[in-house]
């Protein structure tokens, strides 16, 4: 145990942000979040800060169709790794029971370590993940990270990524699966490749889906409308006209 003991005051003007930084420790701590974890969640605060730690229009469009999507979907399966784990199991749980989808564990790190300890916490709040015994892999990935289970996401029709590495977004897409992906940096390889790019923070996201879901109807309509390479071109243009709003005024 490495944890510098701080207690941050709900005061602080970035209370929240810091208060997901502490999660995320505390899942490295527990031998939830891979050490490259830290590293990923900072590269999201950055991109966080890009689009002013707010969901944009652009989000919401993206979430309201990966909604759609999930509800429609014959075997939806939503992904889980240790930074998930870390910030929002209770509302991955939640989110997974309304659109009926499977929860699998999908590490990209995997370690036998870490599969417990994500099982073991998931187990708790009394939920078997799939995916810690693998029975599949997915076609074209190297070492660990391709096993996956046939009934979940070998076989889904719609997969839930959020905070993918991209290689591995890339070959479920080749496996003809609808991808969606929170991904807090719209350049990234994972957002790019994706069918539909929430480019949103991960706790705003989750916690937004699962409202969404409860209120969704006209889901066909939704799809057919939803542009994802507009999404990806909206944010980079928020982005750009943000910087330079801030830059002159
Ligand atoms: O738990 P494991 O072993 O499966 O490993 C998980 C990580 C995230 C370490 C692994 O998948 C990885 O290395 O991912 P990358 O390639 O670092 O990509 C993570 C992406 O998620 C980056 O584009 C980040 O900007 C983004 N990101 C980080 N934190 C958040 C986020 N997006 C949304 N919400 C966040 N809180």
């Amino acid at each position: 145990m490495n944890k510098e003991s701080v207690t941050i005051p709900k005061t602080h003007p970035r209370y929240i942000s810091l208060l997901k930084r502490e999660k995320i420790i505390d899942g490295f701590n527990a031998g939830i979040v891979a050490t490259a974890g830290l590293i990923a969640h900072g590269r999201g605060e950055t991109f966080d800060y890009l689009i002013g730690e707010k969901t944009q229009d652009f989000a919401i469009a993206a979430e309201k169709a990966a909604i759609a999507s999930l509800k429609l979907a014959s075997n939806p399966v939503i992904s889980i790794n240790g930074n998930v784990a870390a910030l929002v199991p209770d509302e991955i749980i939640q989110l997974s029971k309304i659109v009926n989808a499977k929860l699998e564990l999908n590490l990209f790190y995997r370690t036998d370590d870490r599969v417990k300890n994500i099982n073991e916490l998931f187990l708790k709040k009394g939920v078997t993940l799939l995916g810690i015994e693998p029975d599949a892999k997915i076609p074209g990935l190297d070492h660990k990270r391709a096993l996956c289970s046939k009934e979940g996401i070998f076989s889904a029709d719609v997969v839930l990524i959020p905070l993918e590495d991209g290689d591995r977004a890339l070959a479920l897409k080749n496996m003809n699966k609808k991808v969606i992906a929170i991904d807090l940096n719209p350049l990234s390889r994972t957002a790019q490749v994706s069918d539909i790019t929430i480019v949103n923070e991960l706790t705003r996201t989750v916690t937004e889906l699962i409202e969404i879901a409860k209120n969704i109807n006209d889901s066909e309509n939704i799809i057919k409308s939803y542009n994802n390479k507009k999404t990806l071109s909206d944010s980079l243009k928020f982005i750009k006209e943000r910087l330079e709003y801030l830059a002159t005024s």
